[in-house]
């Protein structure tokens, strides 16, 4: 993937909007995202053939848009969609596990905050990492404490050198912070799918990135 992809990093299931998921998907990619994660988690989370079909709807928007389409979590739909690319946290699938079922030209995205998990996401061949949460959030329930922008440029001091996008809490007044703090790109989820107008809030969050 290029670099370039992760700079506004959009992620959504079906439970982060009150709006129909495909029409949020389709507005954030006329306002400016240039990558989407499919995470279909928590309360409600379809299941089976449902969440097949929501990811093969938002896999199609994706495509007709050229914008890559990563699955979070779940390897196995990562693999039956042919996803662009696969996200995992550090209690997911390993890394090695995955390449050895996944065809090369598949994107993986590795959660990681800590050196150590940097170096091992960066040493089993991860493709970006994802670190956070930077900032407060209520859309993960499972959040832990926020680790700042600080935290990035910790990594980067540290000698890290994948790309990284920070997640957790971003909206367009903090963005430009994390870029600065040494990322490539900023992931989040409330700020454009809890929008009253999605487009014009990716729009404005790209507006304060380039
Ligand atoms: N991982 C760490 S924080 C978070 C995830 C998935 C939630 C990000 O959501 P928001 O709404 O952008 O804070
Ligand atoms: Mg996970």
């Amino acid at each position: 993937m290029n670099k370039e992809d992760l700079l506004l990093y959009f992620i959504m299931g079906s439970n982060n909007t009150s709006g129909h998921p495909s029409e949020v998907l389709e507005k954030a990619i006329k306002g400016g995202i240039t990558c989407f994660q499919f995470r279909e988690k928590g309360v409600g989370a379809l299941e089976g053939k449902e969440k097949e079909k929501l990811g093969r709807e938002l896999q199609s928007i994706c495509k007709n848009h050229q914008i890559p389409f990563i699955v979070n979590d779940d390897t196995e739909l990562a693999i039956l969609l042919e996803a662009d690319g696969i996200h995992v946290g550090q209690d997911d699938e390993p890394v090695e596990d995955i390449k050895k079922k996944c065809p090369s030209s598949m994107i993986i995205g590795v959660s990681a905050k800590t050196l150590k998990e940097a170096k091992e996401a960066e040493r089993q061949g991860a493709d970006y990492i994802g670190t956070g949460p930077m900032f407060a959030t209520s859309t993960k329930e499972d959040a832990e404490a926020p680790i700042g922008s600080q935290g990035i440029q910790t990594l980067r001091k540290q000698g890290i050198k994948l790309p990284i996008v920070g997640i957790g809490g971003i909206n367009k007044s903090n963005a430009k912070e994390v870029i600065d703090a040494g990322a490539e790109g900023v992931s989040l989820i409330s700020a454009i799918s809890q929008a009253s107008d999605p487009e014009k809030a990716a729009s404005e969050l790209k507006n304060r990135l380039t």
